[in-house]
């Protein structure tokens, strides 16, 4: 029965299913916040910390979790067509942006999931469920390890062998178990490859992440003015990072796999030509002449929504500076 629900909601994904709550990594995240690599990401230290330690104590009934993969190698290929427009302005944004027709991934994931664990409910009425992306404190990549999806590469990222790594986690956390078997934890596979430790623009790969160093900590999660990390901008990326993920040689395939869409979406093609396909100083002016609410309401139910008109407004301004 679980079998046939995964299949008819699930086209292009993986899944894996595992019943331990207690994440295998926590003593590295615990070093990451010992040595300060979270930066001014407070979130992840703050009383939220220690929920991280087990699924129980976020989730007090968790008996099992299903975890999923999204991958969004379309968007990152869509953008590589973008880049070679002649009237691209040089400016780069992630690729998970650009997922699901530029809206928030967020919500996507969680509407596909929701529709999987209904199903779930009128198979057992008994169960109960709780539905993350992202956003509750739970150590994800471990849960999609423990779940046999990946390893963990010297980027950090879970990376799957038919995937790679764009991608992004989502998970059903269920107050039973169920009869499927376990994920099998698999081993780091990066070989003699230093490719993604030699390619981060501002040097935050290293035992681990350094937050207050990586270019997505100031472009996404840094809303007011700050020092940008020593490096940002290099490349063109002015919201979110891809390279670390771009240079990896397990991305290659899976991206080759992809086919390149030629005609973008009317929304794509929106924020295409709001971002990407101008020169810089005019998104400047119009974002310096527009209200919040304005800002807001042009970017509703997108990625670009979270740092307000200010937060991208600074990573522009930061970028036209080097
Ligand atoms: C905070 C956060 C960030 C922060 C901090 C990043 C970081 N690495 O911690 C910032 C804003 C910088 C960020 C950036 C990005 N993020 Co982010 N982020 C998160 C979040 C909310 C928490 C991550 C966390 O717990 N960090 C704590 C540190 C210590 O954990 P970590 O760096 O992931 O390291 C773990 C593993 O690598 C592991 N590990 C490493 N080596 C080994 C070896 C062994 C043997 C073992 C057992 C474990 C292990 O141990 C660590 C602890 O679990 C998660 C969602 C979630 N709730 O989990 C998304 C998440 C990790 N991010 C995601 C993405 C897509 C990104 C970006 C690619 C976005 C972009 N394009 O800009 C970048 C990539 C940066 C990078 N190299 O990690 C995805 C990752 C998908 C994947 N394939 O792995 C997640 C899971 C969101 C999602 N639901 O899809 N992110
Ligand atoms: S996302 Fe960019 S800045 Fe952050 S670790 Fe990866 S390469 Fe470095
Ligand atoms: S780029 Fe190389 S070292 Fe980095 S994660 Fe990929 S395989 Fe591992």
């Amino acid at each position: 029965m679980i079998n046939k629900i995964l299949k008819k909601h699930l086209i292009n994904c993986e899944w894996g299913y595992t019943e331990k709550p207690v994440p295998l990594s926590f003593i590295r995240f615990k070093k990451w916040k010992e040595v300060g690599h979270q930066g001014p990401l407070s979130y992840m230290t703050d009383y939220r910390y220690d929920l991280r330690s087990d699924l129980r104590k976020a989730y007090p009934d968790f008996k099992s979790a299903l975890v999923f993969l999204f991958p969004y190698l379309d968007s990152k290929q869509l953008l590589g067509r973008i880049y070679q427009n002649p009237h691209w302005n040089g400016l780069k944004v992630a690729s998970y942006t650009f997922a699901y027709d530029v809206y928030d991934y967020h919500y996507k994931l969680k509407e596909n999931l929701n529709s999987i664990a209904d199903e779930l409910v009128k198979d057992d009425p008994s169960i109960d469920f709780k539905l993350t992306v992202d956003t509750a404190p739970i150590l994800e990549r471990d849960l999609a390890y423990r779940a046999g999806l990946g390893f963990f590469g010297d980027n950090a990222h879970l990376i799957n062998q038919n995937y790679g790594s764009f991608f992004f986690i989502g998970s059903i956390l269920l107050s039973k178990q169920l009869p499927l078997d376990e994920g099998i934890p698999q081993s780091k596979d990066c070989g003699h490859c230093t490719k993604c430790l030699i390619a981060c623009p501002t040097s935050a790969l290293g035992e681990d992440v350094d937050a207050s160093k990586c270019v997505s900590t100031f472009s996404i999660e840094t809303f007011k003015d700050a020092t940008p990390p020593v490096g940002f901008g290099g490349d063109g990326h002015i919201f979110g990072c891809d390279i670390c993920s771009e240079v990896c040689p397990w991305n290659v395939l899976p991206l080759k796999r992809e086919a390149v869409r030629s005609e973008l979406s009317e929304r794509e093609q929106k924020y295409a030509d709001f971002l990407l396909l101008r020169p810089i100083d005019e998104i400047i002016n119009e974002l310096e002449g527009m209200s919040n609410r304005e800002y807001i309401r042009f970017f509703k139910g997108t990625a670009f929504e979270r740092t307000g008109r200010l937060g991208i407004l600074k990573n522009l301004i930061h970028y036209n500076k080097i």
